[in-house]
């Protein structure tokens, strides 16, 4: 919500905030010198509009792997150890949570990363002749 330092003019601003979060209301101060005063307060002062910062966090992902009935449950758990960082027992866990929900969640990750990671199982399945798929979802 935005609000501003001096009341009473214009309530809700229909357009952006500007970059430093500072909207500049020249509706007084002869910027707009043409352009007849919209509301007629004299004074000629500035109004400054204050804003909350609009700063979002960036999108996250989920690199998801998908069951098949094919590729050894030896290969999928040596893809989560080697492209997810998990260590043996937590690999063997999400290999067997794919394998009976029929997908699961390797990690969350920037849209960059994720891109890369789901790349890069793909491509080391193809090379061994497995048909394990990996892709990514919004978080
Ligand atoms: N379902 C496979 C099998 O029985 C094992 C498997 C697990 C495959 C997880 C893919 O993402 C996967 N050999």
């Amino acid at each position: 919500m935005r609000t501003k330092r001096t009341a009473g003019l214009l309530e809700a601003a229909p357009w952006p905030a500007t970059e430093d979060h500072t909207t500049i209301l020249a509706l007084e101060s002869g910027i707009m010198a043409n352009t007849p005063d919209p509301i007629g307060a004299p004074g000629g002062a500035l109004e400054i509009e204050e804003s909350e910062p609009k700063v979002e966090e960036p999108p996250r992902y989920n690199v998801v792997l998908l069951n098949d009935d094919y590729t050894p449950m030896e290969f999928v758990v040596g893809v989560l150890e080697r492209f997810f960082g998990m260590d043996r027992e937590q690999a063997v866990r999400v290999m067997l949570h794919v394998h009976t929900r029929g997908k699961g969640v390797c990690g969350t990750f920037s849209r960059e990363i994720a891109e890369t990671k789901v790349s890069k199982v793909n491509q080391f399945s193809r090379e061994h002749q497995h048909p394990l798929l990996c892709t990514m979802e919004h978080a």
